[in-house]
């Protein structure tokens, strides 16, 4: 087993990883950057290394600086987490150029996946069903054009490469396809230095369902069921849950053998995701494959009851795999509501600042992943997620209700976020009803939501701090009225 890891990541993720070391007893090197010198993250490893400036280009996303750090702290593995460099071939080689083990799976896999032309391809060749489309390698606008035609109105238009809904283009008819074609070519070769393209049936109103699987390095290979993502806005997941209230057990075995398919064809190492859009008659199509851990691996974790870092520690270690997939069960249904530091009365932009109150929800099914704590400083330098809550009960009505009383015991303050809808969400009759598609935030949600206060002592432990700070370094401006620096609703 490894004797050090490195944890390439910030946030949430990190604290998560740290935690799995640490009950196998593996001590772990966190990485911060300056914007990040007392993050939660960097004091619940064991040791900390400076990687460099606020900008991710010049830390998280330095690959030099990472293995730099690995090499100096002595560690002999890297866990990447999610975003920055996890699904990176280059910087999959470069820590095993060094010597070290990445944890995660092979640079080629992760090149073979990250290329939507290639991935298509391979899938449809291994039986994988795919969204009728095209995956060509004539790129000239005859191509393209008659393609289009031929798969029939609406189709997308995907960059190859990249991926999060940039250059993506949906076109309805035929005079529209033009000047589509430019401008998806224009935002892929500045995005991704390639502006290569697939087309693809555009599909209305999709349910996102992904399948979690796992591969050992001596050809086993796993599913784990699947998630539901479909709460999503901008290409962000907001709620995610399994199982998905979409699925008969016909349909559940058929899209989790396909998954495991798509693994196999991709000859998958570690753990991955194979997405899948789920059209409202029930037919699914191979989206991608995500090779990294996952935000939403905790639903997954709450219905098996495995540990899903451990498993990618020991798969790169090179054990095999501890068990068969008759032997994994998933029992009852997890919820999990990603909670933004963002503000829903101003197109979701970031709200950075520092939490001045921070408390976590607990009881039985409840589980609080967490990248922040009081006192925390949220920049605007990396992602705002904060915090994801997880569910589990019996049924999905008992998670539900759990996540509904374990959100109203969520404190945040200092900083706006996206608790009252996340609220809304979970209280709402079409999500009660599991009547869930990637349109549901626009559809149900358009307006504005009028945050319920939080709890009163939430409140007093939030002044005592204003009083403190204020105290410590003279009241700032901002801090004159301590109402205003505490959040967005208003007493009565
Ligand atoms: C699609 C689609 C409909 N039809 N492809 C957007 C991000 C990328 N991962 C795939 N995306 C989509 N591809 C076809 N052929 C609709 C989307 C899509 C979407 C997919 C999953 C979750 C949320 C989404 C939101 C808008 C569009």
């Amino acid at each position: 087993m490894f004797g050090k890891v490195l944890i390439a990541n910030r946030g949430e993720i990190a604290v998560r990883v740290a935690r799995t070391c640490r009950a196998m007893g593996i001590p772990t090197v966190a990485v911060y950057s300056e914007a990040d010198r007392g993050a939660l993250h960097a004091r619940e490893a064991d040791e900390a290394a400076l990687i460099g400036p606020a900008e991710a280009a010049r830390s998280y996303l330095d690959v030099g600086a990472l293995v730099a750090a690995a090499q100096r702290t002595g560690a002999d593995a890297v866990h990447p987490g999610y975003g920055f460099l996890s699904q990176s071939a280059e910087f999959a080689e470069a820590v095993a150029r060094a010597g070290l083990t990445f944890i995660g799976p092979p640079p080629a896999v992760h090149r073979a996946m990250g290329d939507k032309q290639a991935a298509r391809r391979l899938m449809a060749s291994a039986g994988v069903p795919v969204v009728p489309g095209y995956d060509g390698d004539d790129q000239t606008d005859g191509a393209l054009v008659a393609a289009a035609r031929s798969i029939g109105w609406p189709v997308i238009l995907k960059p190859a490469r990249g991926g999060g809904g940039k250059g993506m283009r949906v076109v309805r008819r035929a005079e529209d396809l033009a000047s589509a074609l430019a401008a998806s070519r224009r935002e892929a070769r500045a995005a991704f230095g390639d502006d290569r393209l697939v087309i693809e049936r555009y599909i209305e109103r999709p349910r996102h369902v992904e399948v979690q699987v796992l591969g050992d390095a001596h050809g086993h290979l796993v599913h784990l069921f699947e998630r539901e993502c479909s709460i999503q806005r901008r290409h962000q997941k907001v709620v995610e849950e399994t199982p998905s209230p979409a699925l008969t057990p016909e349909r559940r075995s058929a899209l989790c053998a396909a998954g495991l398919a798509a693994a196999r064809a991709a000859a998958y190492v570690n753990a991955g995701t194979v997405e899948f859009l789920l059209a409202p008659d029930g037919a699914f199509h191979f989206l991608e494959v995500n090779t990294r851990l996952q935000v939403e691996h905790a639903v997954t974790e709450a219905v098996t009851g495995l540990d899903l870092v451990r498993l990618q520690i020991g798969i790169a270690a090179g054990e095999p795999l501890p068990f068969t997939q008759g032997d994994v069960r998933a029992q009852g249904h997890a919820l999990e509501c990603r909670l933004y530091a963002e503000d829903p009365d101003h197109d979701d932009r970031p709200a950075p600042g520092r939490i001045l109150h921070h408390a976590a929800p607990e009881g039985p099914g409840v589980r609080f992943d967490s990248g922040v704590a009081t006192g925390s400083e949220v920049t605007v330098h990396y992602d705002p997620m904060l915090a994801k809550l997880v569910t589990w009960g019996r049924d999905r009505e008992e998670a539900v209700q759990r996540m509904r009383a374990a959100l109203r015991r969520t404190v945040v303050l200092g900083v706006t976020t996206n608790l009252a809808r996340l609220q809304a969400i979970v209280d709402h009759p079409a999500f009660r009803a599991g009547a869930l598609h990637t349109g549901f935030i626009e559809e149900h949600l358009a307006g504005r939501i009028i945050p319920a206060g939080p709890p009163p002592e939430a409140v007093a432990a939030a002044l005592a701090a204003v009083r403190l700070a204020g105290a410590a370094a003279g009241p700032p401006a901002a801090m004159a009225d301590p109402w205003e620096t505490l959040g967005p609703w208003r007493l009565a």
